[in-house]
């Protein structure tokens, strides 16, 4: 009897650590939602005058939209001044009206 008491605990024991380690997996914070998202893209031409961006981009969530090379406006033309053809970006996107406009670009590292 004694033995097998014994045993009982020796399993327990065993067993608590990953008990704790489950415990603090329920409380992981949710995923970031699509919306914040970055997308990934390579420049393919700036174009400072229009404060535009030719991009060949992948999936964009946000926008629902699948890969292809694109033209986008820049929110701030300014933003072109850091670009250059053949750079990897990340980019996010925008819908305003009918363009998609790029809020935020910056290199890939
Ligand atoms: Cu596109």
């Amino acid at each position: 009897m004694k033995k097998l008491l014994f045993a009982t605990v020796l399993t327990l024991a065993a067993a608590a650590p990953a008990l704790a380690q489950h415990a603090g997996h329920g409380s992981a914070k949710p995923a970031a939602s699509a919306a914040g998202e970055l997308a990934d893209g390579e420049v393919r031409r700036v174009d400072k005058a229009r404060g535009a961006v030719l991009l060949k981009h992948g999936e964009i969530k946000s926008v629902n939209m699948g890969a292809m090379t694109m033209s986008f406006k820049l929110k701030d033309p300014a933003m072109a001044e850091q670009l250059k053809e053949g750079d990897k970006v990340k980019f996010a996107v925008e819908q305003k009206g009918d363009d998609l406009v790029i809020t935020s670009i910056r290199k890939a590292p």
